[in-house]
C-alpha cells in the first residue's frame, strides 16, 4: 500500500475503507495474529475477507481462504491438512461445526481512531520466500491439494499484470468474484491495492452491479467467462450497460476460455475487446494480451508476462523448437517467480507437477510467431471447468459414491454455454428398481452437501453399467450422449 491515507481502497456496498482506515484496522488484527503459525480465513464476499487477509499479510502469518459454502467432507479434509491455529471471521458469522473447535478471531472493519503510524508486528520483515497464502485447487483424483504461494510470487504475478494492462493508483476495480481463489482474492483485492488503487466489489456478480459500478467511476472489469457471457446476453436491451462497459478503460477475463462468439458480440456492441489473461492456482499469472497490442486478439491468451518463461512440450518430452507454424500443440511449461513453492504436505504430488524447475500446467496449446499462446485443450480429460472453477472428476465421483443408492458412477463434464463446462455424473444405482434410485436432485444435493455447491452435477443420467474395457477401465469418452433408461 503505497498511498495517501484519505485515498478510497476498498468498497463492498455501503461499506468502505480508505487507505488509512484499512491500515489501522488491518494493522490492529495483524498484531493479534502474529507469531501464529497459519490461520484461515472465512472467505464471504465482504469487507472482512479483504481486512482479514491484508492483516495477515501484514503480520506474516500464512493465510488458508475457505470458501464458506464447502461442504462437511472438503471443509474437514482442508482442516486436517492446514491445521490453522485460528480462524478469522465477521462478526455474527455463523461457522460450521467442524470450526468450532479452532480459536476464532471476529475481524473488524471499522476502523479506530489513527494512534500513530500503523502498529508493526512484532518480529523480523517475511522473507520473499515465506509462505502468503495456501489456496486449495482440485486435481484429477482425490480431495483438493493446498498450493503454497509466497509472498514474492504474489508481488511479482501483480507488478507482471499491472505492465501488461498499464494498471495503476488511477485505476477502480470492479468486479463480483468469489474471494477464495486466486482471481478474485489475488489479483481482484491484493492487485489494486498494490497499486494504490480502489476495488469496487459488488458482493455477488450481477449484470446490473457491474453496468452501475463501471458507470460510476470503475475503470477496469475482472470477470469469468460465464460473466462475460451474461453481460453479452444482456446487451441487446440495456443502453446503460452498453454504455458503462464501452465506458471502461479496460475488461479482462480469466480462468477458462471466453468463447469467440462472446467476444464478439461484447466488441461489436461496444468497441471495447475483452483482454484475456491465463493463469492457475500453481503459477498466479502467467500470460495476457497486452493493452498495448495494436492486434485484436480474440481467442488467444497473449504473450508471457514480464519475469515467466514459457515453453511447450511435445507428448515425447521435448520442448518444442519451432512453434511459428502456430499448428504445433504440445503441454504449456512455466517457470518463474511467479510459480508456488509446493503442495501443502505433498511433496510427491509437488515433484509430479514439475519437469525439472519448469512447472507442468496441463495445458495443452500452440503459440503464433510472436510468441502469442492459444490453448486448445488440456492434457487431463478428468479435470472440469464450469463456471470458471476447476473440479476434479475424481472427487465428486468419491463423493457419489458414499451416497447408499449408487454402486458406481463416473464424471464427466460437457460443454454449456454459459458455464463453459457443466458436471454431468453418470450412475449405475444400488438397486435397479427405477421407483427405488435416488433421485437427480438428491443426488446433486449430497455433492453440494459434502464437496460445494459449484462441484454438484448439473445433470444426472442413469445407466445399468458403466462402460469399461477390458483392463476393467471405465472408458469416459464412450459417456457422451444422452442414455437411454436416462
Ligand atoms: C444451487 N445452489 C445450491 C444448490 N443448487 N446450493 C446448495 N445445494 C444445491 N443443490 C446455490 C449456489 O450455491 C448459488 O448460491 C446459487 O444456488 C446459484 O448457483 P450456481 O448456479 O452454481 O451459481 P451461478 O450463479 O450459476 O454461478 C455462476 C458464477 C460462479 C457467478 C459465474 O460460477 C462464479 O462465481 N464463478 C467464479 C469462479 C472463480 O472465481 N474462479 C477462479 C478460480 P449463491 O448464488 O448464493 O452463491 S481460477 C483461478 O483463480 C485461476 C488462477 C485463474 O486463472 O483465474
Ligand atoms: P485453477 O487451477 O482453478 O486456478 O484453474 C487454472 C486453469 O484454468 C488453467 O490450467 C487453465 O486450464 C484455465 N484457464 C485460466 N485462464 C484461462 C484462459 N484465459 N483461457 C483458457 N483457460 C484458462
Amino acid at each position: 500500500m503505497r498511498t495517501s491515507p484519505g485515498r478510497p481502497a476498498l468498497r463492498f456496498g455501503e461499506r468502505a475503507l480508505t487507505y488509512g482506515q484499512l491500515a489501522d484496522t488491518a494493522g490492529a488484527l495483524a498484531a493479534r495474529i502474529g507469531g501464529a503459525p497459519r490461520v484461515a480465513l472465512w472467505a464471504t464476499p465482504t469487507l472482512e475477507t479483504a481486512v482479514g487477509t491484508v492483516a495477515a499479510l501484514l503480520a506474516g502469518v500464512p493465510v488458508v481462504p475457505l470458501n464458506p459454502k464447502t461442504g462437511e467432507r472438503e471443509l474437514a479434509h482442508i482442516l486436517a491438512d492446514s491445521a490453522p491455529a485460528l480462524v478469522l471471521a465477521a462478526a455474527g458469522d455463523e461457522l460450521p461445526a467442524a470450526l468450532r473447535a479452532v480459536e476464532r478471531i471476529d475481524i473488524n472493519t471499522t476502523a479506530t481512531a489513527p494512534t500513530g503510524p500503523p502498529p508493526v508486528p512484532a518480529g523480523p520483515e517475511p522473507e520473499p520466500a515465506a509462505p502468503a497464502m495456501i489456496v486449495y485447487t482440485s486435481g484429477t483424483t482425490g480431495p483438493p491439494k493446498g498450493a503454497v504461494l509466497p509472498r514474492r510470487a504474489i508481488a511479482a504475478s501483480l507488478d507482471a499484470v499491472a505492465d501488461a494492462w498499464e494498471w495503476t493508483g488511477d485505476d477502480v476495480l470492479v468486479h463480483g468474484l468469489p474471494l477464495f481463489h486466486v482471481h478474485g482474492l489475488i489479483i481482484g483485492v491484493l492487485g489494486p491495492l498494490r497499486r494504490g488503487g480502489a476495488l469496487r466489489h459488488l458482493g455477488r456478480f450481477s449484470v446490473d452491479g457491474v453496468a452501475r459500478e463501471l458507470a460510476d467511476g470503475g475503470t477496469m472489469l475482472f470477470g469469468v467467462p460465464t460473466m462475460y457471457h451474461r453481460l453479452a446476453e444482456s446487451l441487446d436491451g440495456d443502453p446503460a450497460l452498453v454504455k458503462a462497459l464501452a465506458g471502461a478503460r479496460l475488461l479482462v477475463s480469466g480462468s477458462a476460455a471466453l468463447p469467440l462468439p462472446d467476444h464478439t458480440r461484447i466488441t461489436t456492441a461496444t468497441g471495447r475487446r475483452v483482454v484475456e489473461r491465463y493463469g492457475m492456482t500453481e503459477t498466479l499469472m502467467n500470460t495476457s494480451v497486452r493493452v498495448d497490442d495494436p492486434r485484436p486478439r480474440p481467442g488467444s491468451v497473449g504473450v508471457p508476462l514480464p519475469g515467466v518463461e514459457l515453453r511447450l512440450v511435445d507428448e515425447a518430452g521435448a520442448a518444442v523448437a519451432a512453434y511459428e507454424d502456430g499448428e504445433t500443440i504440445g503441454e504449456i511449461q512455466v517457470r518463474g517467480t511467479n510459480l508456488f513453492s509446493g503442495y501443502l504436505n505433498r511433496p510427491e504430488a509437488t515433484a509430479a507437477a514439475f519437469d525439472g524447475d519448469w512447472f507442468r500446467t496441463g495445458d495443452m496449446a500452440v503459440r503464433d510467431a510472436d510468441g502469442a499462446v492459444r490453448i486448445v485443450g488440456r492434457k487431463a480429460t478428468d479435470l472440469i471447468k464450469s463456471g470458471g472453477y476447476k473440479i476434479g472428476a475424481g472427487e465428486i465421483e468419491n463423493a457419489l459414491l458414499d451416497h447408499p443408492g449408487v454402486r458406481e458412477a463416473a464424471v464427466t463434464g460437457e460443454p454449456d454455454p454459459d458455464l463453459g463446462e457443466r458436471v454431468v455424473a453418470w450412475i449405475v444405482p444400488a438397486d435397479a428398481d427405477p421407483g427405488a434410485r435416488p433421485s437427480p436432485e438428491e443426488l446433486e444435493a449430497h455433492v453440494a452437501r459434502q464437496l460445494s455447491p459449484h462441484k454438484r452435477p448439473r445433470e444426472v443420467r442413469f445407466l445399468d453399467a458403466l462402460p469399461r474395457n477390458d483392463m476393467g477401465k471405465i472408458m469416459k469418452r464412450a459417456l457422451s450422449a444422452p442414455a437411454a433408461g436416462s
